[in-house]
């Protein structure tokens, strides 16, 4: 009460005061702050106990109810391993003393084939609708630092992360990148770059995306899979130039789309042979081939690999794919015995389905004919953390419940897979999903048999919605097509907005679809578009939000919205990554003790104690806490 006395003093605020006690006695702000953050805090447990969880895709609550252990883990001989201790150096060290070209060298120099785990990236962007929060990957970052020493990277950050954290989580991923580098010394991380889309879903002004990957390298990223949802290869270059700017390990990529091995495919041997020469031609550390949909079957795996071997002997080549088909592991284990130097797993409770192929399968698979520098056994002990995860994520389930030997049909891609039959389970429209799957396919081949994936899938997805929705048949869509209102995602990919797809856009149906409400773009649409004023728009934000980083500028770049929820949400509850998952998702239970460490040595105990009648004039309760052992009360409104 004396510290809120003073701090509400007028003298006070102007900052006229007389004694000096105040600034000679720094002790006294932190102990405010932190008093101010606890009560933030508790803001949004009240919120939380009177109005249930507002998490978007949430559906129920989380199965586990203690918080999960992180195991112990042993080396080959069985001894225990301290995992306090600085972890053994790894691929991180060679790229830091080498740098990148020489890094991707002895990559390519490597006997064998290493592996990336994606667990803390794709896997659960592909499983739990990209809702792991910091804390949960921070928990166990000090365990795979050690676990996973020999492993080529760890893929941590990028595609989707970045605008799920904001928007969904109310987290800062840079805070979060920043967190797990400092924990992880020794195994590079990689991203997720979108091409001239950085961490958007369409074109940036060139000088964005320089600035964002800028950020990026400079707060931990260390190898950047940059990628164009239509293989467009100069939107492709923006993203790969960026990276070389900043110093980055570039792993310029190729989406593998389709099965190369059907007769008459688009995408055939040949395409993926000529689109090699070019993104050589651009200059790569690494060729990276992604694999969205899992539909890179083992035998094509095979032959395009080994094919990319003999032309190319000297190029690293990193593949990467979803096991929704089932066979991402087969697939997996031939692209390393056909001479890939890196191929992508997950921990094996965040595998299978839409997801990697599971990292112990792989190992098992290749039973040690390939070394790939992690031990099957700190692998499997690491696991037993994420397996207690999967149950502490429970309510972002899509409940997929095995491969869907469609994917060779539909191609849709691992995340979009999950995320559509989620929507379909939320409608209760079960016969519509295969109507949607079904739709998907002909979507595709009115566009005109495109790459898919983000955010390509996104337009093809919309359209296979439009089209069930209105009932429409392909036939109906190009007869009717200039009077029909298409979703925007349409006619942004139609102008031109998206890139140029290989083979060209439909026609009459593009001109049908634009009519005169939209240009036809010709080239990459950055090219029309003006530099941000990157001072300007700091300054902006600095006197809105106070305090502001080049990390928040970038942050705002991509999702200028998203960003400033974000900060209003900070602004009312706080920093929300500390809480235990558990209490950021389920309301509290009377007299349960929640322990939340806000900072290192600062650990706040809180005890929900009551919750008051509702006040009919106000609609608000109040909500009795124990913090710290003071009785706290906090006003919050009730939606119900
Ligand atoms: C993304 O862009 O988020 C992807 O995962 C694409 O595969
Ligand atoms: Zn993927």
């Amino acid at each position: 009460p004396f510290l809120l006395t003073l701090l509400t003093h007028p003298v006070f605020i102007s900052g006229d005061y007389w004694t000096t006690y105040i600034d000679d006695t720094p002790q006294l702000f932190q102990m405010v702050a932190s008093q101010n953050r606890a009560q933030k805090l508790l803001h949004y447990l009240a919120d939380l106990a009177v109005n249930g969880s507002t998490i978007k895709g949430q559906i129920g609550l989380p199965k586990l109810k203690k918080y999960p252990d992180v195991p112990q883990i042993h080396d080959a001989q069985g001894n225990l391993i301290d995992v306090t201790l600085p972890p053994p150096s790894g691929w991180r060290q060679v790229l830091l003393e080498e740098g990148p070209a020489e890094f991707a060298k002895q990559v390519r120099n490597f006997n064998g084939t290493l592996l990336m785990d994606t667990t803390w990236r794709d896997a659960h962007q592909s499983l739990l609708a990209t809702r792991v929060r910091t804390i949960d990957l921070a928990t166990i970052a000090p365990t795979t630092a050690h676990a996973l020493s020999g492993a080529f990277a760890l893929e941590c950050w990028g595609g989707a992360t970045f605008d799920v954290a904001m928007r969904f989580l109310h987290e800062d991923p840079w805070e979060r990148l920043r967190k797990l580098r400092a924990l992880v010394p020794n195994i590079p991380f990689q991203m997720l770059l979108r091409g001239a889309n950085g961490v958007a879903y369409s074109s940036l002004p060139d000088n964005a995306i320089d600035h964002f990957v800028k950020q990026a390298k400079d707060n931990g990223v260390d190898i950047f899979r940059v990628f164009d949802a239509l293989n467009d290869l100069e939107q492709l270059k923006v993203g790969v130039d960026a990276v070389k700017k900043a110093g980055g390990v570039v792993e310029a990529t190729i989406c593998y789309s389709g099965d190369m091995l059907q007769p008459g495919k688009k995408y055939n041997l040949d395409y993926y042979l000529e689109i090699t020469d070019k993104i050589v031609a651009m200059g790569t550390h690494i060729l990276g081939i992604k694999d969205m949909a899992g539909t890179l079957k083992p035998a094509a795996a095979k032959l395009l690999i080994g094919s990319l071997r003999a032309k190319y002997p000297d190029l690293p080549i990193h593949v990467h794919s979803h096991d929704s088909a089932g066979t991402a592991v087969a697939s997996m284990a031939q692209c390393a015995l056909a001479g890939a130097d890196v191929v992508d797993v997950a921990i094996n409770s965040m595998s299978g389905l839409t997801s990697q192929g599971s990292i112990n399968a792989l190992l098992a698979s290749l039973d040690g004919s390939v070394d790939t520098g992690v031990s099957e056994q700190s692998a499997r002990e690491l696991d037993a953390y994420w397996a207690e995860m999967r149950l502490l994520y429970s309510c972002f389930e899509a409940d997929l419940k095995g491969p869907d030997p469609e994917v060779y049909v539909h191609e849709i891609p691992g995340g979009q897979l999950t995320n559509l039959l989620f929507q379909a389970q939320q409608l209760g429209l079960g016969e519509q999903w295969i109507e949607t799957k079904k739709a998907y396919r002909e979507a595709n081949y009115l566009l005109g048999d495109i790459v898919k994936v983000t955010p390509t899938s996104k337009v093809v997805g919309d359209l296979a919605q439009f089209m069930v929705s209105n009932k429409l048949t392909s036939d109906d869509v190009r007869r009717l097509a200039n009077t029909l209102d298409f979703p925007d995602s349409i006619m942004d990919f139609f102008e031109g907005l998206i890139g140029q797809p290989y083979g060209g856009f439909p026609e009459p149906l593009r001109s049908d679809v634009l009519r005169n409400k939209r240009r036809k773009l010709t080239t990459r649409p950055g090219l029309e578009l003006a530099p941000f004023d990157l001072a300007s728009i700091k300054e902006d934000l600095e006197t809105r939000f106070g305090d502001i980083s080049e990390c928040d500028v970038a942050s705002y770049n991509m999702y200028p919205k998203v960003y400033e929820d974000f900060q209003k949400m900070k602004e009312k509850y706080g920093d929300l990554s500390v809480l235990p998952t558990k209490n950021f998702l389920a309301p509290a239970v009377i007299d349960e003790e929640i322990e939340v460490t806000i900072e290192k040595g600062k650990t706040l105990i809180i005890k929900l104690q009551a919750i008051g009648d509702l006040n009919k004039e106000t609609g608000t309760r109040e909500v009795y806490f124990e913090l710290n052992g003071e009785l706290r009360k906090i006003r919050v409104n009730d939606n119900s």
